[in-house]
């Protein structure tokens, strides 16, 4: 039988990986709005003590400015109310406005309310706030994942926030996209076991940001499936994506394996690690890549895992 997307998905079926996280994020969307800011900002500020978030790049500041101030210039109780809608995803002008965001542009505008709320510009969590016994106990949760998964945590809490009617797909808010490295620049990686020029070109056309290349790597239905998240179908909307969101990653592929699949097919298993620009080196998240070429080498799927644990980076078997 010819593969579909669908039955592509369950290529090397014995990769465990991290589902901890969106049965966290399941858990810490039932808690109050309250509740929620508060459980953020305690597990953001106990992140904070071993590993730092790099300030966001002054396009995502640039074009959150306009809802930053006009929340910075309301009365304290107000400022809380805007942050709680938030949270509770209702239907405001200002969750309007941020679920229009790309998902740097919300984590930048977090990342400055935090610190205004440090500095006492934006209403803080109430000093002696209590976590229900439900959020203390998503917190402790939170705290027994390794770096990766937290901060995957956080960054699905703060994409899930605002209000989208529709997934409205018009009327987003996105950074500019930076030019590719130059050819000097760049580097290339090896991946003990794999050889073929698809994936080694997928990988150094990602780290070069040169998504034009990366695209041509796909086949015309090809498909990405990003962490927890459906696939991302055809070309276009692939490189919508990553023009959106993959810039400025760092992928780090160790080892993998090749083998034949149905009708021409060729399965490729790839583990490592990939760094985000927020945390740089301090944070290395064990990922695995599952592609399947089509028999003229095109990408007709690939999956991206975030992994269970760093054991599995050595898991290779079908
Ligand atoms: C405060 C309290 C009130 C509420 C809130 C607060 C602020 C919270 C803040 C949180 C900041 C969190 C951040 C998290 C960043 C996480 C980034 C991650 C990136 C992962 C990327 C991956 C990419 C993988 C891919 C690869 C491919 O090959 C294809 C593409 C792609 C405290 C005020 C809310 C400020 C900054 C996890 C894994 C490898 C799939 C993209
Ligand atoms: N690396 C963050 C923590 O373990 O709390
Ligand atoms: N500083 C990380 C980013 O803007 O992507
Ligand atoms: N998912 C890509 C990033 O936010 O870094």
């Amino acid at each position: 039988m010819p593969f579909t997307i669908d039955s592509a998905r369950s290529i090397f079926p014995g990769t465990l990986t991290a589902d901890v996280v969106p049965a966290t994020i399941a858990r810490f969307n039932q808690l109050s709005a309250e509740d929620q800011l508060a459980l953020i900002w305690f597990a953001y500020t106990e992140m904070g003590k071993t590993i730092t978030v790099a300030a966001p790049g002054a396009a995502s500041m640039v074009l959150a400015e306009g809802l930053l101030n006009q929340i910075r210039q309301m009365p304290p109780l107000e400022q809380a109310q805007a942050m709680c809608d938030l949270a509770n995803r209702a239907d405001t002008p200002i969750c309007r406005a941020y679920a229009a965001f790309s998902a740097n542009i919300k984590l930048g505008f977090w990342y400055q309310l935090g610190q205004w709320m440090e500095q006492g510009i934006v209403a803080p969590i109430p000093a002696g706030y209590k976590l229900s016994a439900n959020a203390s106990s998503v917190l402790q949760a939170i705290r027994e994942l390794d770096a990766g998964q937290q901060i995957t945590v956080l960054r699905n809490a703060v994409v899930d926030m605002g209000y989208d009617p529709s997934k409205l797909s018009g009327n987003r808010v996105l950074e500019p996209v930076v030019p590719p490295k130059e050819m000097a620049k760049r580097t290339q990686v090896t991946i003990e076991g794999v050889t073929n020029p698809t994936v080694l070109g997928y990988i150094n056309n990602m780290n070069a940001n040169d998504f034009d290349a990366v695209i041509n790597l796909f086949a015309p239905e090809g498909a990405l499936q990003p962490p927890f998240q459906k696939p991302i179908v055809g070309r276009d909307n692939v490189l919508r994506y990553l023009q959106e969101e993959c810039q400025n990653l760092k992928l780090m592929p160790e080892r993998g394996v090749s083998e034949p699949a149905d009708d021409g097919f060729v399965q490729i298993k790839v583990t490592g690690k990939v760094q985000t620009p927020w945390f740089g080196a301090e944070v290395g998240m064990n990922m695995a890549w599952r592609f399947l070429l089509d028999p003229q080498g095109k990408i007709f799927f690939v999956a991206i895992d975030l992994l269970a644990s760093p054991k599995e980076l050595l898991n290779l078997i079908r």
